[in-house]
């Protein structure tokens, strides 16, 4: 495949974010006229059943997760005052399982001089005998200058940590030095305590293009120095958000607190572009305040992603009771910001996410939380189910628009795969060029979700396998495209690629979560990962099918085929 320089990437994507700004929402812009507008209807066909999301307004990204005495605490970025972003608080929800949600008080909110133009990201630590501290970042002016703030509960007994508080003593506890960029200077990540008696932290910021995580020491979570050398920075990047860094064992699939020492882990560093949106990370080696990335996972635009769709900001927690590190992820509407005023309603949560390193020690693997599956309902099984070329086969007795599929894919032969063209450079180039329409050889074959009975929306989620040299490029999509008869809708072909051979084991999985105006999927157990945000006019509620389809010329199995109607989760 080509690679063109890093320089020509930022350029492309310079421009291709000024095309697509109509689409996904431009960022940090205030929209005064928008703000305390009455709702003039609800988009309620495209709520989510099960996905988080408030009543009503603003949300984008998820806040210092933790799990303290019993209770998992969220906290998200919200804009009380209308379905656009601006006036951003940390509102805040608890649970007991990471699926049904209270929503208690607004935890953090402008209140003081360093944070009166706004709340933004950052971080829960939970120090061992002390309990939870956050760290967020506060704009203290119009030009959106940024310093890091600290608050901790008021009552620490109160199980729900409704009330948070700002001591004046302490705040800003961080405020950029001559050298740092101060209206890029933002997001801090959960402390981590090393055996130098020193706290870590990662702020996320950039120098002209380059994006950098600057690492700042303290030995009592007050006093914090800037390192010398960025922990980590990446040319031609731009800003950095949200970063997020954690150690993740090389022999088992559990979590790990803070970052330890020793050889049997590896660690994660991942980045939010903010030029492109979409969160990136490498896995690599970290000693002396220095990550290096390994040499199998590159560093840039090409990079690793957590999910190659609507997928952002997202930020990690290490769950003591499940010993699991668990990621979650904003997911924006892809409908217009006029929509979104007539909704009334912007934003969601991915599904909270199981995060651990593959055995092949090239990626992450992400799951849904286990604690998901307590809203599975009514089943239905498809097993040992023929495709040939052009068959569609509907998976009949479930609530197509609110359910969980997972099905595994056999076939008897690569031969027919398709020469990969160099051109694509991405795998979206290749999804735009081979969609579920096009007849192939090794696919595609897939789901076709939130589809009516005749076709005329549907949202595919599929494979299809190339062949390139000497090897097999496995390329799985999830293409918005006809997925609403509306216009004016960002209707992105989102792509991955599949790291997985085949050769001798022709058999590959797919998971998808669909949930009205989202599907969430999951391939091969959660190596590629495609978040769509989709609208269907027609496929909605009970006029939603799925169905499997192949529309490639090698046979394909349905080997084994559950899908579950999915009860609501209750989200007060
Ligand atoms: N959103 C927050 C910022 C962060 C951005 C503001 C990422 O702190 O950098 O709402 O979406």
């Amino acid at each position: 495949m080509v690679s063109p320089n890093s320089s020509t990437i930022f350029l492309f994507l310079l421009s291709l974010l000024l095309l697509i700004n109509n689409g996904v929402q431009a960022f940090h812009k205030v929209y005064p006229h928008l703000q305390s507008v009455s709702v003039l209807s609800i988009g309620a066909q495209h709520r989510t059943g099960y996905h988080f999301q408030p009543p009503k307004n603003w949300i984008n990204d998820p806040n210092g997760p933790m799990y303290y005495n019993g209770i998992y605490h969220f906290f998200y970025q919200y804009n009380p005052k209308g379905s656009v972003w601006g006036n951003i608080v940390w509102a805040h929800s608890v649970s007991k399982d990471l699926i049904n949600w209270e929503a208690v008080e607004h935890a953090i909110y402008p209140s003081k001089p360093f944070d009166k133009y706004g709340c933004w990201s950052g971080s829960a630590t939970v120090v061992p005998g002390k309990g939870p501290i956050i760290l967020y970042t506060g704009v203290k002016d119009e030009a959106q200058n940024q310093v890091q703030c600290y608050a901790v509960p008021e009552d620490p007994k109160d199980p729900y940590l409704r009330k948070w508080v700002k001591p004046d003593n302490l705040n800003p506890i961080l405020v950029p030095d001559k050298e740092v960029n101060g209206s890029a200077f933002r997001d801090p990540t959960t402390a981590w305590w090393s055996k130098d008696g020193h706290w870590r932290i990662l702020v996320g910021s950039r120098r002209k293009e380059r994006g950098v995580a600057y690492l700042y020491r303290s030995k009592d979570f007050k006093t914090w120095v800037r390192a010398k050398h960025p922990l980590h920075s990446k040319g031609d990047t731009g800003m950095w958000e949200c970063p997020d860094f954690y150690p993740v064992p090389l022999k088992n699939n559990l979590g790990l607190d803070s970052v330890v020492d020793g050889k049997q882990v590896k660690f994660v560093l991942k980045n939010s572009l903010d030029l492109t949106r979409y969160d990136y990370y490498t896995i690599g080696s970290y000693d002396k305040d220095k990550y290096v990335p390994d040499n199998t996972s590159e560093d840039g635009w090409g990079g690793l992603r957590y999910d190659y769709g609507n997928f952002y900001a997202s930020k990690s927690f290490f769950d003591p009771s499940k010993k699991r590190r668990v990621i979650w992820g904003w997911a924006n509407e892809s409908d217009t910001t006029d929509d979104d005023v007539l909704k009334g309603w912007a934003g969601i949560q991915a599904i909270p996410r199981t995060v651990w390193l593959d055995p092949n020690g090239r990626q992450l693997l992400q799951w849904p939380v286990e604690e998901l599956d307590s809203l599975r309902g009514k089943e239905v099984n498809m097993k040992s189910q023929k495709l040939e070329k052009g068959v569609n086969v509907e998976v009949k007795g479930i609530t197509a628009a609110q359910a969980d599929v997972e099905v595994k894919f056999s076939f008897s032969s690569l031969d027919k795969a398709e020469p990969y063209d160099p051109k694509w450079v991405h795998a979206q180039d290749a999804c735009d060029h081979k969609g579920s329409k096009e007849q192939g050889g090794v696919g595609p074959f897939g789901l076709l979700t939130l589809a009516t009975e005749k076709l005329e929306e549907f949202t595919p989620v599929f494979f299809r396998i190339f062949k390139d040299q000497n090897k097999h490029v496995i390329l799985m999509c999830s293409d918005a495209r006809s997925s609403s008869l509306k216009s004016k809708l960002y209707k992105p072909a989102f792509a991955g690629f599949v790291d997985l051979d085949l050769t001798t084991n022709k058999k590959i999985s797919l998971r998808s979560l669909i949930d009205h105006s989202v599907v969430e999927s999951f391939g091969e157990g959660g190596k590629t990962n495609i978040l769509s945000r989709v609208y269907p006019q027609l496929a909605v509620a009970s006029q939603a099918h799925l169905f499997v389809f192949n529309n490639g010329t090698e046979p394909i199995t349905v080997e084994n085929l559950k899908a579950w109607n999915m009860k609501s989760a209750n989200i007060k």
